[in-house]
């Protein structure tokens, strides 16, 4: 049988934290990062848990992200852009910022936006969107990432995996949240196959010379595919529009050109939206949050199940019983516990 250790989400969360201190991060962007990835851990998101911790590690040893920085709040009176300079450091502590300033403009304007610029992204989006819904505001959520998928119809890595996320608030149960990347799966999941000496589904992949692979080396050598074809590619190129060029920071190709590789995290912008449903729906008949109620209750009637449903069955088990991880994975936090960078090859 395999071995596993069990630890509270507090105990993980303090060695995740005490690793990211250790390679030479301050507490803004240790914490932070700490926090999200335990977060995916907790919610049984493998492709972006603990394993995400040496690819951050390595992106901070190859000096393409600033372990000091200190995010920096620019924002215009009366407007309902909010900006967060990440400074070069990594999104999560920019997000981490800018949220409060984000949901009280969206407050007062009935819908707000939050840029961040300059950051290191390589975390799922959902504590994102969460942190959005706690504040009683509907969220939208986009960045790029870097040129690895297919543009529909296409042969070469153009576009990100951009990741694109909503999310619904409802009280007395969680927010109605959906995430996911717009290539047929995150790039974490290939990388996890590969890790596994497993094939992936057909249809995830091409090859260097377009052909589909089930291959996982072949396919990070080749390309990933857009979801739903034409429709997730239009949908990818949205994000590079919005969360690149529109903000004024990388598009994914950029991002790769930058960067020259996949095995560091990515650097460019994020783009978070904050809707009121109460300003929107004033003046028209029924309670929109009443109305959505209505609206998950017919989907769950006919069987289906609510996206985020399984993150938070598994949020509940790992609050109440802890995180369970294998051998390999402590030793993996051992190791980069005593050596910090020097873990790193
Ligand atoms: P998945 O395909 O695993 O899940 C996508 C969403 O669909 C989730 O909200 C999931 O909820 C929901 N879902 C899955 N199955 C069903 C079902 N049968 N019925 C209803 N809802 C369902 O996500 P991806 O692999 O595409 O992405 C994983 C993560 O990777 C995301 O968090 C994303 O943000 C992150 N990512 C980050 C990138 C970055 O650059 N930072 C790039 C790309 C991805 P549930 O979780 O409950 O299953
Ligand atoms: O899983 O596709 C991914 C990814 C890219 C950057 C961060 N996560």
């Amino acid at each position: 049988m395999t071995q596993t250790t069990t630890l509270t989400i507090e105990a993980l969360h303090q060695r995740v934290e005490t690793i990211f201190r250790k390679s030479g991060l301050n507490d803004i962007q240790a914490g932070a990062l700490a926090r999200v990835i335990v977060a995916g851990e907790r919610d049984a998101c493998k492709s972006h848990g603990i394993y995400r911790i040496e690819g951050a590690l390595r992106t901070v040893k190859a000096g393409k992200v600033n372990p000091l920085a200190e995010p920096e709040l620019v924002q215009q009176p009366a407007s309902a852009i909010v900006k967060v300079d990440a400074k070069g450091g990594f999104a999560n502590p920019a997000f981490e910022l800018g949220v409060s300033a984000l949901a009280e403009r969206a407050r007062t304007c009935g819908l707000a936006a939050l840029v961040i610029n300059d950051c290191t992204h390589f975390s799922a989006l959902w504590p994102e969107v969460e942190a959005v819904t706690e504040r009683g505001l509907a969220a939208l959520v986009m960045c790029p990432s870097y040129a690895t998928v297919a543009p529909s119809g296409g042969t070469k890595p153009l576009l990100g995996t951009n990741p694109f996320a909503f999310g619904w608030p409802r009280s007395g149960s969680s927010p109605y949240v959906f995430d996911f990347a717009t290539s047929v799966a995150a790039r974490g999941e290939i990388e996890l196959h590969r890790r596994a000496g497993k094939s992936l589904p057909e249809g995830w992949a091409i090859d260097a010379d377009g052909k589909p692979t089930t291959e996982p080396e072949a396919a990070l050598a080749g390309a990933m595919l857009p979801f739903g074809g034409h429709k997730g590619s239009a949908i990818s190129t949205m994000i590079e529009l919005l969360a690149g060029i529109m903000i004024g920071d990388m598009t994914s190709p950029e991002v790769l050109d930058y960067l020259g590789t996949t095995t560091l995290a990515p650097r460019h912008g994020e783009l978070i939206l904050a809707f009121s449903p109460q300003a929107f729906a004033a003046g028209r008949d029924g309670d929109p949050f009443a109305r959505a109620e209505t609206l998950f209750e017919a989907i769950a009637g006919q069987g289906a199940r609510l996206p985020s449903q399984r993150r938070y069955a598994a949020r509940a088990v790992s609050t109440d019983k802890g995180v369970t991880l294998t051998a390999d994975e402590m030793k993996q936090l051992d190791r980069l516990e005593e050596l910090g960078l020097d873990a790193i090859a």
